[in-house]
């Protein structure tokens, strides 16, 4: 499993800034801005949720030791049942910095490949509800956070076709 240094420094400031009141835990106030920035108006009931599936502990509120421990479940092992909710969401906001609620078709590619561990190749794209993607620039070309979620789940099936 790799995790890269680029990718620990990225998850340890959205982790900041995520922390609005600053007590170094995301809690539920906290993922409901984040699910804000992202257009998405979560009932409370979901956002327990989405915090109970990772939160190993169980004080309601994830620390950042929890988020990566899930990070690195699922990056060593992507096609495995563990919950991903959370983890689509923070790496949507990672590649979001200018909190626009949309990232770049080559941003989302490059999430999917390290979920995966597979490379998505140009010949892939067309699999994707992405058509465009594939004839304009896809350093250009934006996708909300539902589309980001539709292809997650297209390359996992992609993945499985191949494993
Ligand atoms: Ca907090
Ligand atoms: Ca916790």
């Amino acid at each position: 499993m790799s995790f890269e240094e680029e990718e620990f420094q990225l998850f340890a400031s959205l982790f900041r800034k995520l922390d609005l009141n600053r007590d170094n835990y995301i809690d539920s106030n906290d993922m409901k801005r984040a699910l804000l920035q992202l257009g998405k108006r979560a009932s409370p009931d979901t956002i327990r949720d989405i915090i109970w599936e990772v939160d190993k502990d169980g004080d309601g509120k994830l620390s950042f030791d929890e988020i990566i421990a899930i990070f690195l479940r699922v990056r060593a092992n992507p096609l495995s049942s563990e919950p991903t909710r959370l983890l689509n969401i923070l790496e949507f906001l990672m590649h979001d910095t200018e909190e626009r609620g949309t990232i770049t078709v080559e941003q989302a590619i490059l999430i999917m490949s390290r979920r995966f561990s597979r490379e998505i190749t140009q010949a892939d794209l067309h699999h994707f509800v992405i058509d465009q993607a594939s004839t304009t620039d896809p350093a250009k070309t934006r996708i909300s956070f539902s589309e980001f979620l539709r292809q997650m789940d297209i390359a996992r099936m992609l993945r499985q076709t191949c494993a």
